[in-house]
């Protein structure tokens, strides 16, 4: 892929190519722990993506290796040096823990999000590789570890209760409550990884998938993550569900008769479609 800069930032950094994109973290020093920085600019990244109608797949990653130790990660959640008493500190002094907003973000848009784990998932950053539609992951490298309690720490939405979505209830219950490392194979048998791939190709796979992905029809692809999406979410799956037949409704003459009556002050004659059996 011949990536081409979107925008350069502090803590990421945003690359689009072929209809994919790739947002990354950056903080390969602490292992990609986020702060509340890291999180606006993944915030701002990932909505220019939802809003290209060029981009078809999202993959989240996390650059490295570490310059100090060589050693990989996709993200090893919040940064335990910026946590304040209410949450994790940004540079106006306040404390927040908006990576939820960037969980609901990678979960509603409607395009696929793909987790490419080169190294460490650890907490919160274990979390959003739950909440991404698919991950791969370093056969070599990739480890998973839920250490959320070990800092009185809870993900007590999507990176829990959704994981057991995925792992079932005891092997979920397993990784909060012992905090073990699992390798990708392990994930992979668990049903939390789609694919345990050699860490030199790792990235090239992410792609060869992502085109696969742009190569089907977007509207099925985007209706299909709403409709594994809706059972778990309630309400706010159904409206988004429902938001996109809206969408689909109003293309058709019957909505557009209805607009029409009503702009030019006439009876809308909605008699003339037919009732689809
Ligand atoms: O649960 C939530 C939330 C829940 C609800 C709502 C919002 C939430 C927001 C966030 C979170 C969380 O993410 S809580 C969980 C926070 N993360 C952790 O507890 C993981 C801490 N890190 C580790 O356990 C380990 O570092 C590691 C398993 C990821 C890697 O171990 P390793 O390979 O032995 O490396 P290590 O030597 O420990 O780390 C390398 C460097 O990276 C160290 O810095 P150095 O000594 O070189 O100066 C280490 O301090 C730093 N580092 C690693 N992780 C973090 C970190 N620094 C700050 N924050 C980190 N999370």
């Amino acid at each position: 892929i011949a990536w081409q800069q979107v925008k350069a930032y502090s803590d990421i950094t945003y690359h689009k190519g072929e209809g994919i994109a790739r947002i990354a973290f950056n903080r390969p020093e602490v292992r990609n722990a986020f702060r509340p920085q890291t999180i606006d600019q993944m915030i701002e990244a990932f909505r220019d993506a939802w809003m290209d109608g060029s981009i078809g797949t999202v993959l989240l990653t996390g650059n490295g290796p570490s310059p100090k130790d060589g050693v990989y990660a996709f993200c090893s959640g919040g940064d335990q040096r910026v946590r304040g008493h209410a949450g994790y500190v940004d540079d106006t002094g306040l404390a927040r823990l908006n990576v939820l907003e960037l969980q609901r973000i990678i979960r509603f848009m409607p395009k696929v999000v793909m987790a490419v784990v080169p190294g460490w998932a650890v907490g919160g950053g274990h979390s959003l590789h739950v909440v991404c539609d698919l991950t791969l992951a370093s056969k070599e490298h990739a480890k998973f570890k839920q250490t959320d309690p070990d800092v009185a720490s809870f993900d007590a939405g999507y990176g829990s209760a959704y994981l057991a979505r995925q792992v079932g209830q005891k092997r979920a219950r397993e990784l909060f409550f012992l905090g073990k490392v699992y390798s990708a194979e392990e994930a992979f048998q668990m049903g939390m990884v789609n694919a345990v791939v050699p860490h030199d190709e790792l990235e090239k796979v992410a792609c060869e998938w992502a085109k696969t992905i742009n190569s089907k029809s977007p509207t099925a692809i985007k209706m299909l993550k709403y409709a594994f999406n809706l059972i778990d979410d309630g309400l706010v799956g159904q409206q988004i569900f429902a938001g996109e037949t809206t969408r689909l409704a109003y293309m058709t003459d019957e909505a557009r008769e209805g607009r029409d009556a009503f702009v030019e002050k006439r009876r809308p004659e909605f008699e003339k479609f037919p009732r689809w059996p």
